[in-house]
């Protein structure tokens, strides 16, 4: 038995841990205590990975679909026909026909995505979707705008901060997202400790909550809720003046667009009373450090662009922004923004004919359906994802959709309800068998309170039937006759190595080790080996102390100022705000629907889980008082509609809940999941026949799919199945 430490790749908190070790089989897993900034915390589902990484539904050969019949193929066999079917579609459809999808484990990936996109520009298709558009594109959208880059991305400095308010997240259960923050629990509740104040804007009464304050809001609301507390700080002249001279653009206009919106008008839809609100806004003025915080619950809304830049606009006008305790822009080991400001594939580009956006080279997800119905895309290559249960799909539209496409190849360890459809599964390795480091944009970003360094090699040796991710691309390039990684000396080698990794000098062949070492090169840092030698517990860097941003050429502009009102922003905002408005108001009797991240489950990552998995279904969770209207008890089922579709789903009464509101954990739903057994027998209910997709409902700014705040009706369903 031998004990090894690596990290946890499965959420944004990238938890040190120990892993236990008998003849290539994990025995126990354990939070490293002496991880420089997890420190002993891990959860459940990282606890838990040795019941996936060995699951016996776990793909570790390529697999090949005739009919309703699965074979077991060769490499040799897959990379021949999917590469051959490439090249004819390509011929006879054009290479932008022939689009990928990658899911949130995907960015969890260091060296994949570099292939990826490589393989992609050979190939000549920029087609690619993800469930970025599912989670949190709206923030690229703005950092590009406001700073001049996609990747120019402020977090909370929590560790520091006086006063921290958080719109639709949940930390504590999801684990952040886009920065970093192991122990969010201990690190908010800090934050109390220290005399200051944490405050959660939520429709459910979170997890997170428990740490300092919660505050109800009504779904799909929190653009009034912003407006009006812009307008707010503005009022009380709470304006960094200096530094919004110096420094900013487009005050004036900022001003003007949100000098409508009172707390008032923002009570009669949020549910947030003038009182609250302003109590709010005065601890938040008062703060002698104020930090800001959204994220799915609000990027997922109709207006997750608008919202994100007037979160960044207040945090940037009161002088919150670059400063010790706000919100901070991480001074990265290698300056990622600046590359991707010159990198085509980062720039803003449009879908199709339509006004629909791709924001940093990624197409909407919501669009995907109708791609595929009008003949735009004919072939598709998932890797990491699991579209099917993650996307709006209509009453089951995408999956119709995806029947229809000429070639599917599904990169995964296992054949989830996406696989289930796909021409080729090719398995791929697991975070435990490969080397890496955690998210880039923790690692070299520095998105972080604290920043540090991490490395780690593989825990396990692969079963010798599934392949990482680079060789797969590497060996479809060379079937293909293209270059990979741009260079064409780099793409030989490149082509000899994948050639000769599964022979007999494989072991030689350590392409993913060079790539890093060549990252941490550019870093000056120390090499993968020494990382692993002589910081088993990775290392702390420099802490951010904020006023390193404004009035630096880091502000990646054009005129180096920040603009706090783009064009775009403010027609859209003129636009939609009033008409939403007034929707809401005409709504505001109705039921809206919200997800809910549950701390045994990864999206649908984990379902097959048997050490997770311990429930039949998910519930619709809603407030007592909504439960009576309709006529619900405890145990009943609800019929839910949406304008988009109807499920059945098994309910539980809790005053968590914002009455008019309806939460059901998303990316269930596994009745048809013949490749995972357990996920089969535990199936639950896919929340996302509710939601829509296509053009009406995407965000026009950003590509984002709308995913909370659904309007939708309930009554009790005449289906009385028993669930435990
Ligand atoms: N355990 C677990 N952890 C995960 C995941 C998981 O599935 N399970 N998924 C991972 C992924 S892919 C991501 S992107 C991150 C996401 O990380 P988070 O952004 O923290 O995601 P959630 O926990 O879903 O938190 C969103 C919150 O928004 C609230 N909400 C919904 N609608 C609204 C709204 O209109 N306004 C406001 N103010 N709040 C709203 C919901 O109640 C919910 O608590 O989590 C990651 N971590
Ligand atoms: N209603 C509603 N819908 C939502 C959300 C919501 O909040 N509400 N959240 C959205 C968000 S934020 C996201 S990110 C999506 C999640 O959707 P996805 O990103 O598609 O995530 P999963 O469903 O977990 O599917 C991940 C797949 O990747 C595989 N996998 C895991 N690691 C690796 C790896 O290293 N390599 C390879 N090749 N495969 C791997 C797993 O086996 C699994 O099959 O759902 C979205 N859908
Ligand atoms: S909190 Fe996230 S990173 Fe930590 S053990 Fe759990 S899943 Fe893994
Ligand atoms: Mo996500």
């Amino acid at each position: 038995m031998e004990t090894k430490k690596t990290f946890c790749v499965i959420c944004e908190a990238t938890c040190g841990l120990e892993v236990d070790v008998d003849n290539n089989k994990v025995t126990d897993i354990r939070a490293n205590k002496d991880h420089v900034v997890s420190r002993g915390h891990l959860c459940v589902k990282g606890k838990r990975f040795g019941s996936i990484q060995h699951s016996p539904d776990r793909v570790t050969e390529p697999q090949k679909r005739v009919g309703d019949q699965w074979h077991t193929i060769s490499w040799e066999q897959a990379i021949n026909e999917i590469a051959a079917k490439i090249k004819q579609l390509k011929k006879q459809r054009g290479a932008q026909s022939i689009a990928h999808f990658v899911g949130a484990p995907g960015g969890a990936n260091l060296v994949a995505p570099i292939f990826r996109g490589s393989f992609f520009a050979g190939l000549g298709s920029n087609r690619m979707y993800g469930t970025g558009t599912c989670d949190t594109m709206n923030k690229f959208r703005v950092n590009g705008d406001m700073y001049g880059s996609p990747m120019r991305l402020a977090y909370p400095d929590v560790d520091h901060t006086d006063f921290m308010m958080i719109l639709g997240a949940n930390p504590v259960v999801s684990g952040t997202t886009l920065y970093h923050l192991p122990k969010a629990h201990q690190r908010l509740a800090d934050i109390v400790k220290r005399g200051g104040r944490m405050v959660v804007v939520n429709p459910r009464k979170v997890e997170t909550a428990l740490a300092g304050e919660h505050v109800f809001i009504r779904p799909d609301t929190d653009l009034y809720f912003l407006a009006a507390f812009c307008n707010g700080v503005i009022q009380a002249n709470a304006i960094a003046n200096d530094r919004v001279q110096q420094h900013m653009k487009n005050f004036e206009k900022l001003k003007a667009v949100v000098s409508a919106w009172t707390a008032e008008r923002q009570a009669k839809v949020t549910g947030i009373s003038v009182e609250t609100f302003n109590a709010l806004l005065n601890a938040y003025i008062q703060a002698p450090s104020a930090a800001l915080n959204m994220a799915t619950g609000v990027n997922q809304g109709r207006h997750g662009t608008l919202c994100y830049w007037l979160l960044e606009s207040i945090a940037a006008i009161t002088g919150n922004f670059d400063r010790k305790g706000g919100n901070l822009i991480g001074e990265g080991l290698i300056d990622f923004a600046a590359i991707a400001k010159d990198d085509p594939q980062m720039s803003l580009g449009y879908h199709r004919e339509d006004d629909l956006p791709t924001v940093s080279g990624q197409q909407p997800a919501g669009m995907v359906a109708d791609d595929i119905l009008d003949g735009e895309v004919t072939a598709m290559i998932v890797e990491a994802s699991n579209p099917l249960l993650a996307c709006g799909t209509p009453n089951g539209r995408l999956e119709q959709a995806m029947e229809k496409l000429e070639l599917l190849v599904c990169i995964d360890w296992f054949r989830n309800e996406t696989g289930n459809l796909a021409d080729y599964i090719l398995p791929a390795t697991t975070w435990l068998e490969r080397s890496g480091m955690p998210y880039a944009l923790q690692s070299f970003v520095a998105c972080t309170p604290k920043p540090y360094l991490y490395a780690s090699g593989p825990v396990l040796t692969p079963p010798s039937g599934v392949r990482h991710e680079w060789w797969i691309y590497t060996r479809l390039a060379d079937k293909l006759g293209q270059n990979i990684m741009g260079n064409p000396m780099l793409s030989l080698a490149l082509k000899i190595a994948a050639r000769l990794a599964h022979g007999r000098f494989g072991k030689w062949i350590k392409v993913p080790e060079l790539l890093i070492d060549g990252m941490l090169k550019q870093a000056k840092m120390p090499n993968l080996k020494a990382m692993i030698q002589d910081h088993p517990d990775g290392f702390l860097l420099d802490e951010n102390d904020g006023d390193n941003f404004l009035g630096t050429d880091r502000v990646l502009t054009d005129d180096g100022l920040v603009d706090l009102a783009p064009q775009a922003y403010i027609e859209t905002f003129n636009q939609q705000t009033e008409s939403s408005y007034q929707q809401e108001i005409a709504n505001l009797g109705r039921l809206k629907l919200i997800g809910k991240r549950e701390i045994r489950r990864m999206n649908s990552g984990s379902a097959n889980c048997e050490a997770l998995v311990k429930i039949d279904t998910n519930f619709a969770y809603l407030n007592p008082d909504d439960a009576a209207n309709a006529g619900l008890d405890e145990n009943d089922w609800a019929k839910v509609n949406s304008d988009f579709g109807e499920i059945h789903i098994p309910i539980k009464i809790t005053d968590e809940m914002m009455p008019g509101t309806l939460a059901i954990p998303q990316c269930w739903g596994h009745e048809k999941a013949d490749g995972l057994s357990h996920a089969k027998r535990h199936p639950g209910v896919n929340s996302n026949y509710l939601a829509g997709d296509g053009y009406n409902n995407i965000e026009k700014l950003s590509g984002m799919s709308h995913l909370t705040g659904i309007l939708v009706d309930i009554e009790k369903s005449d289906r009385l199945a028993s669930v435990s």
